[in-house]
């Protein structure tokens, strides 16, 4: 297992299209091992294998559960299809580990259903809804080179990714006053 680096954005594999997954086989579950080391280091509630510079279409979430937070609840999504949305939608504020410390409000559909393979590749088919629907469905955009940034106005995308610019400058500045 191991926790590997987060790509930030602007970067080319971010705004590229996951390839789906021929044969679930032990180095594609190792990689979701370390997808799941990886996002609770962060600490985040999901991750999409674009993220950590793989382009296999592969996602990892875990949102936790309403009356155990402590229990960890991973769930490992391969070749993800989203075969129904309901018509009501739900707000939340989002953000992302590629686009560290910024925010918006995102509207997307409340409840959706997702086709996928688990890591023994068995299909699997359910519903996901509350933080779970917001989560899965910002992973599947990562897989097709999606950030929630583009579900925003261009004025909004743009002021929030002059604020991630500043955010990057800022930190690199302080790291190098320290070292
Ligand atoms: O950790 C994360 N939190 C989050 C909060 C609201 C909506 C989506 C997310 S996913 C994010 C981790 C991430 O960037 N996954 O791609
Ligand atoms: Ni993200």
């Amino acid at each position: 297992m191991a926790v590997l680096p987060i790509l930030i954005a602007p970067h080319p594999t971010l705004k590229a299209k996951a390839k789906p997954v021929k044969d679930v086989t032990d180095e594609l579950r190792a990689l979701l091992d370390d997808m799941l080391e990886t996002m609770y280091d962060a600490p985040g509630i999901g991750l999409a294998a674009n993220q950590i510079g793989s382009l296999h279409r592969v996602l990892v979430m875990d949102c936790g559960s309403r009356d155990d937070e402590e229990t960890p609840r991973p769930i490992k999504i391969i070749n993800p299809e989203i075969t129904g949305v309901s018509e009501e939608l739900s707000s939340y504020e989002e953000g992302c580990l590629s686009i560290p410390e910024q925010f918006a409000d995102v509207e997307r559909p409340a409840v959706v259903r997702v086709k996928y393979l688990d890591e023994n590749g068995q299909k699997q088919e359910r519903l996901f809804d509350g933080l779970e629907a917001t989560c899965v469905q910002h992973e599947i955009d990562h897989l097709d080179g999606v950030l929630f940034v583009d579900h925003l106005s261009n004025l909004k995308r743009n002021m929030l990714m002059k604020k991630l610019k500043k955010y990057l400058k800022d930190r690199e500045e302080d790291a190098a006053d320290v070292g």
